[in-house]
């Protein structure tokens, strides 16, 4: 039986998956892609997980499109019809970046080595990114005559301003982590033995604290972006108004006030 494509496992309400290709740096193919969707959208209705980490098998976190995919790979003959990469981003890339930010958990993404293409931008998507040392970041695209995608274009300038997102994309050279951090574009980098478990120990981290109230967050800066202040102003009194009726708000007070660790339940 072949290895499985994407490696799972739970340490109490922290799922870890593993992007499991290590021969071609776990590049995306299209079987690769359906099953991290498929896995994403099972810890999606599975209560028990409270954070997800992302990383790659081996030495690479991934290397983007699977180059060699016949889905993609344009045909050697002449006269062959030239492949519509449209469609293979519309079927995975799309609700792939979709399912990433809006996952009802924190999502951490432990980047292992390199993150190439569409591998640097799924990882970039995460709630948290978290970069080993040796790790490096490559918007790849223009080296191979294409534009960023998987979300690349709207949340590079957003992480580090225009000047920067245009020298990453049209330059498509290796960035190291601790440049990455520098930058802002990640959230930091840590001695490679370190990083396995300075990742689970931000998950473990994120899981025990109130999620709703996590997931609320991610959403509402995402989409101020867009926003007049008054209109983030009213959209955050909803917001608030909202998590002011769960438990957790009622526990996160009590726990306060009585001095223990809070039990936060919502998810
Ligand atoms: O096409 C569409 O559907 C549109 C969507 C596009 C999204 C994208 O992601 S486009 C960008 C695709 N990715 C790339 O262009 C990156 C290609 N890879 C590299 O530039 C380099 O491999 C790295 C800089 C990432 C790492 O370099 P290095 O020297 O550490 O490793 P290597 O020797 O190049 O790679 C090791 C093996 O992995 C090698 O195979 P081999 O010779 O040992 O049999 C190499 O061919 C394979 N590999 C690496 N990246 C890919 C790949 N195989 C297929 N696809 C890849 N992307």
């Amino acid at each position: 039986m072949s290895d499985p494509l994407i490696l799972s496992s739970q340490t109490g309400s922290v799922r870890t998956l593993s992007l499991n290709r290590p021969q071609s740096l776990n590049s995306l193919n299209s079987v690769l892609l359906q099953a991290l969707l498929d896995e994403l959208d099972r810890i999606a209705s599975d209560a028990t997980v409270r954070c997800v980490v992302l990383t790659g098998a081996g030495r690479a976190f991934c290397a983007g499109q699977d180059l060699a995919d016949p889905l993609v790979a344009p045909d050697a003959a002449s006269d062959a019809a030239p492949k519509d990469l449209g469609v293979m981003i519309e079927r995975f890339y799309q609700p792939l970046v979709q399912r990433i930010r809006s996952m009802p958990t924190p999502v951490v993404a432990a980047v292992n080595g390199v993150a190439a293409g569409a591998g640097a931008n799924i990882a970039l998507n995460c709630d948290i990114v978290i970069a080993a040392r040796g790790a490096s970041f490559i918007q790849a695209f223009s080296k191979i005559g294409l534009a960023p995608d998987t979300g690349g274009t709207w949340l590079l300038p957003r992480l580090v301003g225009r000047a920067n997102a245009l020298g990453l994309t049209l330059l498509g050279d290796k960035l190291s982590a601790e440049d990455a951090q520098r930058m802002g574009l990640i959230w930091r980098c840590v001695d490679d033995a370190a990083l396995h478990d300075e990742a689970q120990a931000m998950a473990q981290r994120l899981a025990a604290m109130p999620t709703q109230a996590l997931v609320a967050t991610r959403r509402a800066l995402d989409s101020a972006q867009l926003l007049s202040m008054e209109a983030a102003l009213s959209a955050e009194t909803a917001l608030q108004r909202e998590l002011g009726f769960a438990h957790d708000y009622n526990e996160g007070v009590a726990a306060f006030i009585a001095k223990r660790t809070p039990a936060f339940t919502d998810r």
